[in-house]
């Protein structure tokens, strides 16, 4: 690619969310965790408003600001700049406990969250027979000997289903006890059924967190129905219809920002299906999931972690060991921290896929990209690149769909160099070391995607824009 036509291309990054009126969407392009909260709060300097507008509280952003650490779900991550307004669309299903829980937290380390948080009373809400079945479910398929999708068990993939089937209650039920009793009794009856055939297969106890709202195996309507009302109360003030919110926001003139989470190798569609999760991560549904026209989203800025990391089951074709000391996948597991925020689990490690990459920029149709934990790398002596896979036989330059030929892929590299100096907190792309920047200018030849930025730490300073 020409450089002076990768620079400029570059540049409009900063200017989409600099220019009054210019929307710009955050994208994982991987599998979740590739640093899209600290770029969505850097970007929102220039913003008023940031939208989250699918998945729930199975996210978990992460963001250092001054050297301290937030961890963040369901808050969107333009809510530690003051005066930021910050949204939650109708494709994002809610569990109001947590979002309590999260917003009590902020508000303690004096973050004033409530004043400037809107929930769409759209939202599917997540309740507790939701979590309860999420975390059955994948003990069933345990003990039934197929493989667990490695749910968050947070109540997700149930809470889709509902919406999908049409018998979700939703946050404007809140709002009217006897159609919310009415939707509920429904909706246990349902669960109660289905969770009798699992309880009969895995055995389980009900699980610490769920017991007040379980007796002799079954969801009691009470404690779920009184503790939703009180509920109600407290999230009251923030509901609001999202949509129209967001287009009289666009019209004034302010920038948005919509944040999205999980990344896209997760996406329903478009991901390591079964082995992803219930939402779709790609930009498009940026407009779906906000309540905004697609001639809103300006530019798609797609967040890829330096080298590629997954946490749950599922395949995962340039995965390194990463358990044994003085391996790649080892530095990367240590150095890089690779702990999922919201279960603590592991991430798996592996080489940078440029291959899944050119999946990801067509799916969401890519602007630039924004390239995170270069530092990570620091130190490593070769870097293997993945350009394609050898599949039956054929070689492909593209991942393909779901888990089962994606399993079947042998990935192909492409060796690099890497460096020895320490990139950390470089502010300027001209310092980084040279092998680090033919690292980032393969990935932009590969992908056709330019790099725009740079991200050398998790503070919100440590940051390269290119221009
Ligand atoms: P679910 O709970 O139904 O959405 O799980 C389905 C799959 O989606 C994956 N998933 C995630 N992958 C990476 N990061 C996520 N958020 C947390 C984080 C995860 C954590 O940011 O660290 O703390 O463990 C996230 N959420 C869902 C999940 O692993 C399943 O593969
Ligand atoms: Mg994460």
């Amino acid at each position: 690619m020409n450089t002076t036509a990768t620079a400029t291309a570059a540049g409009t990054a900063a200017r989409a969310t600099q220019a009054k009126g210019r929307n710009v969407v955050v994208v994982g392009t991987q599998w979740g965790d590739e640093g899209k909260g600290k770029l969505v709060d850097w970007l929102t300097e220039s913003a008023q408003g940031v939208v989250r507008f699918h998945g729930g509280h199975n996210a978990g952003h992460t963001l250092v600001i001054n050297g301290v650490r937030t961890a963040l779900h369901l808050v969107p991550s333009g809510i530690m700049r003051a005066g930021v307004k910050c949204y939650i669309g109708n494709g994002v299903v809610v569990s109001v406990a947590k979002l309590i829980e999260e917003v009590a937290g902020l508000e303690a380390a004096g973050v004033k969250v409530r004043e400037r948080l809107r929930v769409s009373e759209a939202c599917p809400l997540i309740l507790p027979p939701h979590a309860y079945l999420d975390v059955m479910r994948e003990l069933a398929r345990e003990k039934s000997g197929s493989e667990k999708i490695g749910t968050t068990g947070r109540g997700i993939g149930p809470a889709y289903e509902d919406k999908v089937a049409r018998r979700a209650l939703r946050v404007q039920d809140l709002l009217h006890p006897d159609r919310f009793a009415r939707k509920l009794k429904e909706l246990l009856g349902l669960y109660n059924l289905l969770l009798t055939e699992l309880l009969h297969s895995a055995e389980t106890p009900v699980p610490e967190n769920l017991q007040p709202y379980v007796k002799n195996g079954e969801l009691q309507f009470e404690p779920i129905y009184e503790e939703a009302m009180r509920h109600a109360e407290w999230l009251r003030p923030m509901i609001a219809d999202v949509s129209v919110e967001l287009n009289e926001a666009h019209l004034k003139g302010e920038n948005l920002l919509f944040e999205g989470a999980q990344g896209t190798l997760l996406d329903v569609d478009h991901g390591t299906y079964p082995f992803v999760t219930s939402s779709n991560c790609v930009a498009g549904n940026a407009a779906a999931g906000a309540g905004v026209g697609p001639q809103l989203l300006h530019y798609v800025l797609g967040i890829t972690k330096a080298y590629c990391t997954r946490v749950g089951s599922g395949p995962f074709p340039t995965e390194l060991e990463w358990e044994k000391p003085g391996t790649p996948g080892y530095h990367m597991s240590t150095v890089g921290a690779e702990k999922g925020v919201t279960t603590g689990r592991s991430r798996r490690c592996g080489w940078f896929d440029a291959a899944l990459l050119k999946r990801s920029a067509q799916v969401n149709g890519l602007t630039g990209l924004c390239i995170t934990k270069l530092d990570v790398l620091d130190g490593l002596d070769k870097l293997q690149l993945c350009v394609g896979y050898e599949l039956d036989g054929r070689r492909i330059d593209i991942l393909p769909l779901g888990a089962d030929d994606i399993a079947e892929c042998k990935p192909i590299y492409e060796t690099i160099d890497g460096w020895s100096e320490s990139t950390v907190g470089v502010t300027e792309y001209d310092k980084l070391p040279a092998n680090a920047r033919h690292y980032l200018e393969r990935i932009e030849a590969i992908t056709g995607v330019p790099v725009a930025i740079i991200s050398t730490s998790p503070d919100r300073d440590h940051t390269i824009l290119r221009h």
